[in-house]
């Protein structure tokens, strides 16, 4: 069991150079004033809050350019990711969970990498409707965001700008499991293939149901369920009529039900090591509600994580 002394550190991830909507970086702060700190002490954790980008002025930063390599905002994604990757890896190394709450996904690169160089034999769950792998080479829209993967993975490394050296290449595809995709990439399908990747869509939620999915995704991954997991968190990969409040929504996805049985499931396992919340982005919502359902749902899944049960 990973974690038995219920120590947790959240570890604040407030950005938005992944990807060109402002709001994203409000995240943090609106889960943590929603009161997620004692709702993880009041499920018997030991907490503690770290702020890696506190004195940091990324978001000042930020630009809509691609530059010679087709993606935007290389050096404050870099410089970010390198800091929360270092946070991650220190809560680890003091026995502490580290709960990375986002801010856009490209800090993915940051906290899976951390958590493989703590333990190699880690593997990493993906719940998203997007993939996340593009590559500078594949990507459209240029959104770090849409990349993490690929860095961590070192696929088309021949187009990685040399602001992401630090990122340790430390993932091989048969360490991580999708589920909740709906809106792959063409050039993502074609990795997603070439690599052989545990790939769970929404058609095979709706083929299997979420219980079989999910343990065809540990088998896939984790098949004698001795290693520890990273639960890499995007809320869209709920359906956006749950969680409205997010940067790249996308019809057709997980009921909330369905998206708190993933993390229930995975705390069930004993084998939960570290993870993210990310793309809660309060100021894309039409109403107070529409806010109020979206950082209810980041907070509950983060609670499912830590072992909170129905019964
Ligand atoms: N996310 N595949 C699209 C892109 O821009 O590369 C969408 C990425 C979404 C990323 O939701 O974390
Ligand atoms: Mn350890
Ligand atoms: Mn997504
Ligand atoms: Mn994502």
């Amino acid at each position: 069991k990973f974690h038995p002394n219920k120590k947790a550190t959240i570890i604040t991830a407030p950005f938005s150079g992944g990807q060109p909507k402002g709001g994203v970086e409000l995240g943090p702060e609106y889960i943590l004033n929603a009161g997620f700190e004692k709702q993880a002490q009041a499920l018997g954790w030991e907490t503690a809050v770290v702020h890696p980008l506190a004195n940091t002025d990324y978001e000042s930063k930020k630009t809509d350019d691609k530059d010679s390599y087709g993606i935007k905002n290389t050096s404050i994604v870099s410089q970010c990711c390198e800091k929360i990757h270092t946070a991650v890896k220190s809560a680890l190394d003091s026995d502490s969970l580290p709960i990375t709450v986002g801010g856009d996904h490209s800090i993915g690169m940051a906290t899976v990498s951390a958590a493989l160089e703590h333990n190699p034999d880690a593997c990493v769950l993906w719940i998203d409707a997007h993939a996340d792998i593009n590559t500078p080479k594949t990507t459209d829209s240029g959104n770090l965001h849409g990349c993490p993967i690929s860095f961590v993975m070192g696929i088309d490394r021949e187009s990685f700008p040399p602001e992401f050296s630090w990122v340790p290449e430390n993932l091989k595809p048969n360490k991580i499991a999708y589920i909740g995709l709906r809106d792959v990439d063409e050039g993502e399908k074609a990795i997603l293939k070439k690599y052989n990747i545990p790939a769970f869509s929404m058609y095979h939620v709706d083929k299997y149901g979420i219980g079989k999915v999910v343990d065809m995704a540990l088998d896939a991954v984790n098949p004698d369920r001795k290693n520890p997991i990273h639960l890499s968190y995007d809320v869209d990969a709920i359906d956006p009529s749950f969680v409205p409040a997010t940067g790249t929504r996308v019809e057709g996805g997980l009921s909330l039900r369905e998206g708190l049985f993933i993390a229930e499931d995975v705390a069930q396992t004993g084998l939960l090591a570290s993870i993210d919340i990310v793309e809660t982005n309060p100021l894309l919502a039409e109403t107070e509600e529409h806010v109020l359902d979206t950082v209810s749902a980041a907070c509950a899944i983060g609670r499912c994580a830590l072992g909170q049960t129905l019964l």
